[in-house]
């Protein structure tokens, strides 16, 4: 009669040992790289249907972005097409084409530690729309709101404050991704994206990394929060 059960030689259970734990090691190390990996999402600009060589993108900063490793930090969400959000700051545009922003500003403000940020520059017709308004500059002194953020992309010259909303009204989104319901500025505005396949560096200068060496730690230095990349493609 044949023996029942199954009975492994010595090399055999060294062998399923060995694969164990080469099966162990490889999963460690996907998890590893899968977390170095791991960047926030690329947004592509939506193709204007009413005016041709323009995109349009539509962004949002938030006091919290609500979501990832650092719910509580400061940082951007961006629209794709199909308008979903994304909580990012890495965006595609293409070159020589009028960049349209629309961003809804969540986050309270302040008076800024220079006030040349409070300039506009670099955008189509040297303003942007507040709320409406047309400015050239955004006044950082008015009470309760002061600037917030600012969108600043050096390589294009462009810079726009983003005016802060009154941080004790009742509707103030405390976590992202915030909704028209709560309080909030709206600043829209165009810049040229230029002639030149480039990966432009952009940021806020506003120091807002609160807790952090000089506030320009954190979140300031992070990809999908203060600071990211405009890819400018063929
Ligand atoms: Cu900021």
């Amino acid at each position: 009669m044949p023996r029942r059960g199954v009975s492994l030689s010595k090399g055999a259970r060294a062998g399923i040992v060995l694969i164990s734990f080469a099966a162990a090691i490889g999963l460690i190390l996907f998890g590893i790289f899968g977390y170095l990996r791991s960047s926030p999402d690329v947004v592509t600009a939506t193709q204007s249907t009413s005016q041709p060589n323009t995109v349009n993108l539509v962004m949002q900063v938030d006091g919290a972005v609500g979501v990832g490793a650092h719910p509580n930090w400061v940082g951007y969400w961006v629209q794709d097409a199909n308008g979903v959000w994304h909580q990012t700051t890495l965006v595609k545009v293409p070159v020589n084409t009028n960049v349209h922003v629309t961003v809804y500003e969540y986050d309270s403000g302040g008076a800024l530690r220079n006030p040349e940020w409070a300039k506009v520059s670099g955008v189509s017709g040297g303003q942007v729309n507040l709320n409406g308004t047309e400015d050239a500059i955004v006044n950082p002194n008015s009470p309760g709101n002061g600037i917030a953020h600012t969108f600043v992309i050096p390589g294009l010259n462009v810079t726009v404050p983003l005016y802060g909303v009154n941080g004790s009204v009742k509707n103030f989104c405390q976590t992202g991704p915030c909704n028209l319901s709560e309080a909030h500025t709206t600043t829209s505005f165009a810049f040229f994206s230029g002639s030149s396949v480039h990966s432009y560096h952009w940021q806020c200068f506003v120091p807002c990394g609160l807790g952090y060496l000089e506030g320009n730690g954190g979140p300031m230095q992070s990809l999908g929060n203060m600071a990211g990349f405009f890819e400018v493609v063929k």
